[in-house]
């Protein structure tokens, strides 16, 4: 030893925590990973890109981490976000929490400080027990001390996002940790690559028979299909049971597009009605909480906001924890959505008798009311462009693209969206979700766009946008296919609102009048637009799709038209004081 040429060779044959966590991430699939470098981590940024990861860089870890979660989402490979320690975890962490809400599979790595000072509390640099923190708020947390342990680390990590309900996972890296040397054959042997992450769940014979049973036995059934129906990747199984029961069904937000929102069967445009009248309702990946109003009260037909309506319900879920969760489940199917539909499929055999006529009828009037009604709301032209008259455009252009993605935030923004614009294609609506959380927009859409290279389109209002606005430069750094429609009605639900005193400081929710958010991504490259009618709003969509350039639209919307939260009003607290 001690000539140049053998620690060359001494060299070559020893690894590191960086390329063990490298090597582990490739062994697994994983060709992309969405995070913000800093310290401990921005060697290993450089050197994941060197081997040929895709490393899309962000300007707040939120975004990354959203990024992450819906790559997830759309994919079914858990999304890598990487942060730095302590507050980038922390910046990374809300989206963790979402995707957890939300059922989305994804894993934050974050570099943390030193163990011995962090369990002593001698502040370290960015000091923080990030693990204690991040285990409330995620599906796992696991850390990995030593070198050796990597392999094992990043395959707990995917399994522990993939398998069963998916979800958020945290995977604690020391600093420490990435200098960690060991000899790499043995390093190599360390990996391992996860033999079916998302193992198929076939649900029991004699729950499939509960619930065809009572299937059968329904004069009102109706389907609904969540998220999780979208993130299952069944659509042809599902769009086969749909159309072999003729049974009506309803798409949550990001079902939408399962089977084209067009589709004859679809009571979307009749939901207030088809709730409270349906006898039967099978879940498919969806749960019963807060927007499906806990499966009780007035939007099912109960008296008070407590009582049942008194429906039966199926409900296919891969939770086992799931069924009952707010009322009664009837027929629980415990599995995944997949084997859930087939073995339904089979047990239908080819002469089901299709729901009767007069409950198909009278869905097929509301529906058609509701849809004329819409039409005529569409058909006007008013100055200032309002809603309607805007969303207009963005339905003619989705449907002329129906590959596009539709990322939607706001309140009014989004609420109108999803009723106005129809999606003809699974896993093409990303939204809010669970926890109407603003700040997915640039996030979502940059994932979008990266994982699928088809282009994006995001209806955003204007306050929404705020949350991650300066992505746009992200949008431009990486040429991405997005096209951002900022609803500019100068604040959040509205623009209108006063202060009751008079005073210089305008209302908590109203913004700066008149705002120019088109010069925002000028500022980077990108095609700015400021369309005041829908005219100016088609041609720049159009053009948009078209070049594929990175684009925002700033779309002056009557800021009198919004209602307060959208078509969520009562959810807000009212005052008990007399005036
Ligand atoms: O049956 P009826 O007659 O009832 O009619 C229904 C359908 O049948 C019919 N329909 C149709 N008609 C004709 N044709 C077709 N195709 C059709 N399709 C449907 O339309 C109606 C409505 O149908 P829908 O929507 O299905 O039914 P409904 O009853 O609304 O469904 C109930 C829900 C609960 C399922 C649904 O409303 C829903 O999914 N809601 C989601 C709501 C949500 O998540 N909102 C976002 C949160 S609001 C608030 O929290 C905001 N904040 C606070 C904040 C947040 N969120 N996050 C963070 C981190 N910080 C703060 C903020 C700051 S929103 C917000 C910003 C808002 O300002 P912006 O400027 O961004 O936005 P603007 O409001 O635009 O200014
Ligand atoms: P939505 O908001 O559209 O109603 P939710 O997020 O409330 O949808 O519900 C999604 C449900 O789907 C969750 O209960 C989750 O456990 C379930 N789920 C997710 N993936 C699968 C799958 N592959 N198979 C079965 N159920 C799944
Ligand atoms: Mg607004």
């Amino acid at each position: 030893m001690g000539t140049v040429e053998s620690q060359l060779a001494t060299a070559s044959q020893v690894t590191d925590g960086f390329h063990l966590v490298i090597d582990a991430l490739k062994l697994n699939g994983i060709d992309t990973i969405f995070g913000l470098p800093g310290i401990p981590i921005t060697d290993f940024t450089r050197m994941a890109q060197a081997a040929g990861l895709r490393v899309i860089s962000f300007r707040h870890e939120q975004n990354a981490g959203n990024a992450a979660a819906i790559a997830g989402f759309l994919t079914q490979k858990p999304g890598i976000c990487l942060t730095v320690s302590a507050p980038g975890f922390l910046n990374g962490l809300t989206a963790l929490a979402n995707a957890t809400t939300n059922c989305f599979p994804m894993i934050l790595i974050s570099g943390s400080s030193e163990r011995e000072i962090v369990d002593l509390q001698q502040g370290d640099y960015e000091e923080m027990d990030q693990l204690a923190i991040a285990k409330p708020l995620s599906k796992a947390a696991f850390r990995v001390l030593h070198a050796e342990d990597i392999g094992v680390g990043v395959a707990r990590a995917i399994r522990a996002a993939l398998s069963g309900r998916p979800g958020g996972v945290y995977l604690d890296l020391p600093a420490k940790l990435f200098a960690q040397t060991m000899d790499a054959e043995a390093g190599k042997k360390s990996l391992i690559k996860v033999v079916d992450p998302a193992p198929k769940q076939i649900p029991g014979a004699d729950a499939v028979k509960r619930a065809l049973d009572l299937l059968k036995g329904a004069k009102k059934p109706l389907i609904v299909l969540g998220k999780g129906a979208a993130y299952a990747q069944a659509d042809a199984e599902i769009k086969s049971l749909i159309e072999k029961t003729g049974i009506p069904y309803l798409p949550m937000s990001m079902a939408k597009g399962l089977l084209p929102d067009t589709h004859e069967q679809s009571a979307a445009a009749a939901r207030s009605y088809v709730l409270p009248e349906a006898d039967v309702v099978m879940l498919v990946g969806a749960r019963l909480n807060w927007l499906l109003s806990h499966g009780k009260g007035k939007t099912w037909g109960g008296k008070g906001h407590k009582d049942r309506g008194g429906q039966k319900f199926i409900q296919i879920d891969i939770s086992p924890q799931e069924a009952d969760s707010n009322v009664r489940i009837d027929a629980p199917v415990v599995g995944d959505i997949g084997s859930c539909v087939s073995a339904l499929l089979a047990g239908i055999g080819s002469n089901w008798v299709k729901p009767p006529a007069d409950w198909l009828g009278a869905i097929a009037e509301r529906k058609n009311k509701n849809v004329a009604k819409m039409a005529e709301t569409l058909a006007k032209d008013p100055r200032p462009m309002n809603f309607h008259s805007a969303l207009n455009v963005v339905r003619d252009i989705v449907k002329a693209n129906p590959d596009a993605i539709l990322v939607n935030e706001g309140a009014n923004a989004l609420d109108f969206t999803r009723s106005i614009v129809d999606m003809y294609k699974p896993r093409k609506r990303l939204d809010v979700g669970t926890w109407g959380v603003m700040g997915i927009g640039m996030g979502f859409s940059v994932a979008a766009a990266v994982v699928s290279g088809l282009p994006v389109i995001a209806i955003e209002g204007d306050s929404a946008f705020g949350f991650s606005g300066m992505e746009v430069e992200t949008l431009c750094r990486y040429n991405l296919p997005v096209c951002v429609v900022v609803f500019n009605n100068n604040g959040v639900y509205r623009g209108t609102d006063v202060n009751p005193t008079g005073g210089p400081d305008v209302a908590p929710t109203v913004f700066v009048k008149g705002a120019r958010y088109d010069k925002l991504i000028e500022a980077f490259g990108g095609v700015g637009v400021h369309a005041t009618t829908p005219a100016e709003l088609r041609k720049a969509m159009e053009e948009a799709i078209r070049s594929r350039k990175p684009t925002l639209i700033n779309a002056v919307i009557d800021e009198t038209a919004g209602t307060e939260s959208g078509r969520i009003t009562s959810l807000n607290p009212t005052s008990g004081k007399k005036k």
